[in-house]
């Protein structure tokens, strides 16, 4: 097979041999660690999900593909473009939102946010209204983000916008994940809240919107 398939092939199967060779060989060829990451991997994992959907796969086994996806991200990772600006351009507080547990997309986001200038806080998974606010009163952030990959989460992320109202909190809010689309956002969440309410399709998309907050 040819590399890319191999690598896409490491995540449908949820195995790591072999892997960071390959990763290897096709950054020395010259390609960069985002490329690697939304090309080849995220092309396994979309059929990871594809499968899961068609009941071929078991949660065990994407729990796996989910295993190499990470360790592939973490050899990525101190390869990855760091800007070399030493101010910080804003704090970002960052959470998978309660009865998730998905949290490759957002530690994705933190990854690119914080070698682009962020202070990123990251609250983990399964992160509730309350955790967040507390966290807002601690941590003083500039935006918070959201991510979320089931439907319930997204209904769930219209209710941490109604709490956060309801504790007078209206920082710019990011959302993404795979649920979510643009059209939710501004019709569902953003009239439960205050603040600004913004949509990131993936985590470049995320710095690129959270740059037009600190411009
Ligand atoms: Co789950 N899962 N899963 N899963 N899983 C999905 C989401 C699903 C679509 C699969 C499917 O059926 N086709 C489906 C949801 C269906 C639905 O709600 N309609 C599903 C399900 C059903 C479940 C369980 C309920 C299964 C079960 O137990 N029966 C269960 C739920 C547990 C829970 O959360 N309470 C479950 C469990 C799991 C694992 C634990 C096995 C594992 C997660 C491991 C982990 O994250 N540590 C897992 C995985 C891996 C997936 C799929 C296959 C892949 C997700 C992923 O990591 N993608 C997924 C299928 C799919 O998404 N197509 C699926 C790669 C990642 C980089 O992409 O997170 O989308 P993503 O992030 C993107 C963008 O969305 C964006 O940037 C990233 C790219 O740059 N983004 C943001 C994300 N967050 C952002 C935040 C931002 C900005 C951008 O700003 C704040």
């Amino acid at each position: 097979l040819p590399v890319e398939q191999r690598l896409a092939q490491y995540i449908i199967e949820g195995t790591k041999q072999g892997l960071v060779e390959d990763l290897n060989e096709v950054l020395s060829r010259g390609d960069e660690p985002l490329e690697i990451i939304n090309g080849p991997l995220m092309s396994g994992m979309s059929e990871v999900g594809r499968l899961f959907n068609d009941n071929q796969l078991i949660v065990a086994e994407v729990l796996q593909s989910a295993e190499a996806m990470k360790a592939a991200v973490a050899h990525l990772e101190p390869l990855m473009e760091k800007s070399a600006q030493k101010s910080v351009k804003g704090k970002v507080l960052l959470a998978t939102v309660k009865g998730d547990v998905h949290d490759i997309g957002k530690n994705l986001v933190d990854i690119i946010l914080t070698n682009n200038g962020y202070d990123v806080v990251d609250l983990g998974i399964k992160v509730t209204s309350q955790q967040i606010i507390d966290a807002v009163r601690t941590h003083s952030p500039s935006v918070i983000g959201l991510s979320g990959l089931l439907v319930k989460s997204a209904q769930q992320m219209v209710l941490t916008a109604q709490d956060l109202k309801q504790a007078d909190i209206n920082l710019p809010i990011m959302v993404g994940g795979a649920a979510l689309s643009r059209k939710f956002t501004d019709f569902k969440i953003a009239p439960e809240y205050e603040g600004t309410v913004l949509y990131a399709k993936d985590a470049m998309d995320g710095l690129s919107l959270a740059n037009t907050l600190h411009d």
